[in-house]
């Protein structure tokens, strides 16, 4: 057993290790004792450029003072509330803070705690909306190939990620999927939004006539596909998906587990698109992953359609022991002030073009079949080694490390997407070290 003065455990046994090649990791282990900024460092007291905000959550970068000081001080002053039946003022500011940067309409928020329980909130939310606004047989929810939303039962069956879905079980009966918008042979090296794909959408009328409208609830897509490798919605097919739900009485959930927080240069990726969803589904950047915290955010119609009945009686049976923890409620404020006073809702706009230039530039290194870029997100994908899938991206992300970088891989596909407070040098730097692994291949 390490004690406090060892950083470096000498037994990794018992923790058993999410969405990680367990045996492989014990076997080397890449641990992290520090952070600050920019930068990680290891046990070993090597610095690593974080690439990748953490799991794409750190957008305001490491150790901020303002989030720290806020964590330090509400953990003094009022650890825990109850959430049910009781409150406190940092939960209420805020909510009052975050509807003011959503989507205008869009003035209730829910707390949760991670991604995975905000897109369990948002399918419930939807199901029981269309119930209470005298709709109840629109049950089935409508997700896409490619998906992800989180790993509880309703976020695998909506979701498109095969590993995640097939050692589970038949998951949530009346469950769709519109196709996924993936095409490099139109839209290969595609800079931004790609030109081909928008009537994609229309899968959306075919499933809908399938299963007759009357039995929709909701629809939920990621705008643009994070975890799958990063698909960003050919130009127009947002638009064409809202209108297809306008029609039917579908409510449009956008999962903005990674793209909210400005992560494409615009608080919400709802504005960067200019299309309304209904629900929202935050959390990771909502406090920068300092404090586990989610937040879904509702058109107020819904909210208010749950508002009937007798006031003393609970409008809507769901939420957490943990809905909106002071701390995390700290932490999540710290974090906004951040944003605000270092303009990092909107700074990814500033550096998206450098950063598209940067990234496309690696186009004719070994191996690469596709560059996509939008906002502070990149992706590179690899050509797979035959018979060896992931192999080759895996040895990329290990090289990487090596060197003092951290990248993200999912299939053979390197995902890039660092905090909202990177320079321009250290996007330089990332690519340039990018470039020479892909080179070392
Ligand atoms: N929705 C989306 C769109 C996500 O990207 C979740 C829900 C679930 O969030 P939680 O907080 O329950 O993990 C996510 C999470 C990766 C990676 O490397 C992506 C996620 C998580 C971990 C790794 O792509 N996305």
């Amino acid at each position: 057993m390490p004690d406090s003065a060892t950083p470096q455990p000498n037994d990794l046994r018992a923790f058993w290790m999410p969405f990680t090649a367990n045996r492989h990791f014990k076997g080397n282990p890449r641990m992290l004792v520090s952070a600050k900024d920019m930068h990680y460092e290891t046990v070993e007291g090597n610095k690593i450029l974080d690439g990748t905000a953490g799991l794409w959550c750190v957008n305001a970068g490491h150790a901020r003072p303002k989030i720290v000081q806020a964590v330090q001080d509400q953990v003094a002053q009022l650890d825990y509330a109850p959430a049910f039946q009781m409150g406190h003022p940092k939960a209420f500011e805020l909510a009052n803070r975050l509807v003011d940067i959503t989507p205008d309409g869009m003035n209730y928020c829910f707390y949760t705690n991670s991604g995975s329980e905000s897109v369990e909130t948002a399918l419930k939310m939807a199901i029981a909306y269309q119930r209470v606004r005298g709709q109840g047989s629109r049950t089935r929810l409508i997700g896409r190939e490619r998906g992800y939303h989180g790993v509880n039962f309703g976020g695998i069956s909506v979701g498109g990620i095969v590993a995640n879905r097939k050692m589970f079980g038949s998951l949530l009966s009346g469950v769709d999927h519109m196709p996924h918008t993936h095409n490099l042979s139109s839209n290969a090296f595609s800079r931004g939004e790609p030109e081909h794909g928008a009537e994609l959408a229309d899968e959306l009328e075919r499933i809908a006539l399938l299963h007759d409208p009357s039995t929709i609830a909701a629809v939920i897509v990621e705008p643009v596909a994070g975890s799958t490798g990063v698909l960003i919605p050919p130009k127009g097919y947002l638009k064409r998906l809202r209108q297809i739900c306008d029609k039917h009485g579908f409510l449009l959930i956008f999962d903005e587990v990674i793209t909210g927080f400005g992560r494409l240069g615009t608080p919400f990726a709802a504005d960067y698109f200019d299309v309304k969803p209904d629900i929202i589904t935050t959390a990771k950047g909502l406090t920068s992953g300092v404090i586990p915290m989610g937040a879904v955010f509702v058109r107020d119609e819904i909210h208010d359609a749950f508002m009937n009945g007798p006031e003393d009686l609970i409008e809507f049976f769901h939420g957490y022991t943990y809905s909106g923890n002071p701390v995390a409620a700290a932490a999540a404020l710290g974090t906004l002030d951040t944003y605000h006073d270092e303009g990092l809702l909107t700074r990814a706009a500033d550096l998206a073009q450098h950063w598209e230039d940067r990234l496309h530039s690696l186009a004719d290194h070994p191996h690469v079949i596709d560059i996509r870029n939008i906002g502070l997100i990149g992706a590179i994908e690899l050509e797979p080694i035959e018979g060896e899938p992931t192999k080759r991206a895996f040895s990329a992300f290990l090289k990487a490390f090596e060197k003092g970088y951290m990248i993200r891989t999912t299939g053979d596909i390197i995902a890039l997407s660092p905090p909202l407070i990177i320079t321009k040098d250290q996007i330089d730097e990332l690519i340039e070290a990018v470039g020479e692994v892909l080179q070392s291949l």
